[in-house]
Parts: structure tokens; sequence; C-alpha cells
């Protein structure tokens, strides 16, 4: 097939606490990977600038409510909203680096206290969004975390709810596992944090270029 035929950009995605670098890596991954000569784009979800991130923005600084299933399901489209645009630059030859994706969206939900809602429901909504080439899982303990500034005054950041995300976290991954996921030490200083994750992109690069669309989550 003669779309097929071009090799498309990778689908990237870094995981992690509140706190674990996230952004910092992803902004230093995509400087890397620029400095390769690669067209690299930079996501982050919720996107806080569509209709629905301003829902959610709203709910996470506490000035709205939601039940519990309806944010939920307005975190996912944030998603779904953004799949042909996504799809469109990873066919144009573009890596797409995503900070959050579908797996915050599941684990946050579930680790709510009322335990409103299971990780299978919550996964449900993700079912046929594109599925990451590459999965960064930046690991770090909550006490670690905290140490860094201390958590911030939105909703969810909290200790113990980041530590029943954690655990949902690795729980979610080991049922994954057919997905490439990579475990960084994220409680390393911020060089030491990048070059773990350098020397796996590097991998994903040497096994060779993908093509057509990543499948979907299943
Ligand atoms: N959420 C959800 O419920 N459902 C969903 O579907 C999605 C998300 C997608 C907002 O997310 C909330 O939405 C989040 C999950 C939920 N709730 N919580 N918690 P967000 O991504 O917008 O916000 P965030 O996770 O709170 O991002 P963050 O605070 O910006 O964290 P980060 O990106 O992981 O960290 P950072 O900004 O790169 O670094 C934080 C600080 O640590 C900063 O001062 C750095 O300089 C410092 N830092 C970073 N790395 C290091 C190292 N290695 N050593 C020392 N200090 C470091």
């Amino acid at each position: 097939v003669e779309a097929d035929s071009k090799p498309r950009g990778h689908l990237i995605v870094v995981e992690g606490l509140d706190r674990s670098g996230k952004t910092t890596q992803c902004e230093m991954l995509c400087e890397d990977i620029q400095g390769r000569e690669k067209k690299v784009k930079y996501i982050k979800f919720p996107d806080r600038t569509t209709a629905t991130g301003q829902m959610i923005n709203s709910y996470l600084q506490g000035k709205a409510e939601q039940n519990d299933q309806a944010i939920h399901l307005l975190f996912s489209a944030n998603r779904w909203e953004a799949v042909q645009g996504m799809l469109d630059e990873l066919q144009s030859g573009t890596t797409i680096v995503i900070d959050r994706y579908s797996f915050s969206g599941a684990v946050y939900s579930a680790a709510k206290e009322n335990q409103n809602l299971s990780l299978e429901w919550a996964w449900n909504p993700e079912i046929g969004l594109p599925q990451p080439d590459l999965v960064l899982f930046l690991d770090i303990s909550s006490e670690d975390a905290v140490k860094r500034g201390g958590y911030g005054e939105e909703r969810y950041e909290k200790e113990e709810m980041q530590i029943k995300v954690r655990t949902l976290f690795k729980h979610l991954f080991s049922k994954l596992d057919h997905l490439n996921v990579r475990n960084i030490d994220a409680g390393q200083p911020l060089q030491s944090v990048a070059d773990q994750i350098w020397q796996v992109y590097l991998k994903l690069e040497e096994s060779g270029p993908a093509y057509g669309n990543p499948p979907s989550f299943s």
C-alpha cells in the first residue's frame, strides 16, 4: 500500500507520578531528538486549551464539580479529539512525545478515595486509541516526589492518592504486558534520568522505522 511505504514517526509516551519530572524530561528528549535532525512534536494531556480541557482545568483547580464517571470520560474525550491530528503528524514522519496519556487516565480515576470506579471500567474508553511504540514510566517514590517542592494545590496532589496511583500504574502495566513499557529511575538527578531515557530511545531508533498507523489499544 502506497501510504504505508513511507516510514512514520514514533509515538512515545512519558508517564509517572506528579513531580516525577515528566515535563522536564519530555522537553529534554524533544531537544535531543531534534538534535538528530528529526521532526518531533510535544503533546501534553490534559490539553487544557480545548473546550473539554477547560472543563477539566476547572475541575482540577476545584472551581467546578463533576461526577467521577463524567470527569473520567472528559479526560478520555480530550485524548480522542486529538487522535486525527496525532495520526496526521505521525504519517508526516514526525515523532510525538506525549506527557501523560491513557495510563494516567485509568489510574487516577481508579485511585479515587470513594473507589467509585474500577480500573477495568476506567480503561474501557481508551480502547481504540493509538498504542504507543514506547512508554517511559518515570518511577519515583512518593517520599522523593514530595521533596521536590511538595505537591501543588490541585485535586489529586495528595500523598495518599499518589501512593495508590503508583501501585495502580504498576498493576496496569503488568496487565498490558504486550506494550513496550520501560521503567526509568526518576529519583536520580536530572541528567542521569535523561541519560537513561536517551539509551532507551536509541534502542527504539535502532529497532528500525515504523509503518502505517500504530495499532489501537485493545
Ligand atoms: N489526570 C487524570 O486524572 N486523568 C487523565 O487522563 C490525565 C491526567 C491525562 C494534571 O496533570 C492532573 O491530571 C494529574 C493527573 C490527572 N494529577 N495529579 N497529580 P498534569 O500533567 O497537568 O500535572 P502534573 O502531573 O501535576 O505535572 P507536574 O507537576 O508538572 O509534574 P511533572 O511534569 O512530572 O514534573 P516537572 O514539572 O518536570 O518537575 C516538577 C519539579 O521537580 C520541578 O521543580 C523540577 O525542576 C523538579 N525536578 C524534575 N526532575 C528532577 C530531578 N531529577 N531531580 C530533582 N528535581 C527534579
